[in-house]
């Protein structure tokens, strides 16, 4: 080890040798690098069982038909919930690291990129959003930052189907995405769920009901944050080796799913249908933000409302000249009735126009102070319910 201060210890063999001279800024940078790039060829395609590698082709081909010849795929959920064991399976590679007995949240936001047969398929795999059960605002920045100017086709929300409930600390967390990436992201999502054997139902639920009410809870979060969840599809993943495998050698859960080739079909899906999430921090801000959704329509109602009452009085008023209980008036009556609310009108007109001319005197005058007073009291309170 070398010691070099500002650095700290450095392993000699990671200078690639004293001979080769020292580049000290490319030590410190090989140290704290944070989104190294991970394009190679796709070896772990080749040792997918033969079928899920067919499959994975045809499901590209159709993307390729369509005119996309790259597929990204975000992973974001909270520490644990297998996001990284996830893409490694996903890859057949051990490309993101995985850390079974604590949450390493300072690795930084991982990218993988792989090439099979031309077509560009790129993996991003994420540290969990969440510091100490609070969202930490530095990590949505990093996801933010790796994103930039990319077009996600689809995002993996991950959580533990071998949880019972959602929490507060995930409400939290899908808070805080629909918050900073706003709420369309949930258009570009499937959700999830590790550790999705059958043993991860509660003792007595049937296994099907846990799921189904899983995926109801997670979207019923989702839809408090102010996302939409109706048409979002669902998946389990189980990334344990112990994984039960079909003939074919496919990982398979609930009975007989090879969930691989099932996740890959449901991104594929979802991108044939749905528009790419792009990240805009000030369109997300203004989505996610409750009070300037759909504030446009406001005069729009309030016109509509208005000219509602004025059509209702005014069919009501000449329906009263038109007939009463005893049934309909004849012609002579419906003109003098016409005649006598005519002058009502004009009549109630002109005492309202009188009363309003007499109470400006009154407060020209200044001689009623307690009339002023209240005056004020109402232009203050209204000054506040403006403010809110
Ligand atoms: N049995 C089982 N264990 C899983 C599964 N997915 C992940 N694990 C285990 O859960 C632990 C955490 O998995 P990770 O993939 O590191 O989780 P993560 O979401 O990337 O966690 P952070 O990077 O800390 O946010 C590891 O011990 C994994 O082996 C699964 O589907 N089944
Ligand atoms: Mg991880």
């Amino acid at each position: 080890m070398l010691y070099i201060p500002g650095i700290g210890y450095i392993p000699l063999s990671s200078l690639g040798g004293l001979g080769q001279g020292l580049n000290l800024g490319a030590a410190r940078q090989a140290q704290t690098a944070p989104n190294p790039e991970g394009e190679k060829e796709w070896q772990g395609f080749t040792e997918m069982p033969k079928i899920t590698q067919d499959s994975i082709m045809d499901l590209f081909g159709a993307l390729e038909e369509d005119e996309k010849k790259e597929l990204t795929i975000l992973i974001l959920g909270k520490g644990g919930a297998g996001k990284s064991s996830t893409v490694n399976s996903l890859l057949n590679e051990k490309a993101a690291t995985v850390l079974p007995f604590q949450q390493d949240n300072t690795r930084p936001v991982t990218y993988s990129r792989r090439t099979p047969s031309g077509f560009v398929l790129h993996v991003i795999d994420t540290p969990s959003l969440l510091d100490q059960d609070v969202v930490a605002e530095g990590r949505l920045e990093a996801v933010a930052k790796c994103i930039k100017d990319k077009e996600i086709d689809a995002v993996l929300f991950l959580d533990r189907l071998d949880e019972y409930s959602v929490g507060a600390v995930d409400a939290a967390l899908i808070k805080g995405v629909t918050r900073f990436f706003g709420p369309s992201i949930w258009d570009t999502t499937v959700l999830c769920f590790s550790r999705g054997n059958e043993s991860s139902a509660p003792p007595g639920i049937d296994f099907y009901e846990h799921v189904a009410q899983r995926e109801s809870q997670l979207k019923k979060a989702i839809v408090a944050a102010g996302g939409k969840s109706a048409d979002m599809a669902c998946a389990l993943i189980e990334n344990s080796s112990r994984c039960p495998t079909n003939v074919d050698g496919e990982k398979v859960v609930s009975g007989d799913t090879p969930w691989i080739t099932d996740v890959f079909e449901k991104i594929v899906e979802l991108v044939l249908n749905s528009f790419p999430y792009e990240h805009n921090p000030e369109v997300a801000k203004k989505q996610s933000n409750p009070n300037s959704r759909r504030k446009w329509l406001i005069p729009l109602v309030l016109a509509a409302q208005i000219g509602a009452k004025f059509l209702l009085d005014k069919l009501l008023d000449d329906d009263g000249c038109r007939g009463d209980e005893n049934g309909p008036f004849d012609a002579q009556t419906v003109r003098e009735r016409r005649q006598e609310l005519k002058e009502d009108k004009e009549d109630q007109h002109r005492r309202s126009q009188k009363k309003s001319s007499a109470s400006i005197k009154v407060s020209d005058d200044g001689s009623d102070d307690n009339l002023g007073l209240a005056a004020d009291e109402d232009d203050d309170w209204d000054l506040e319910e403006d403010e809110e």
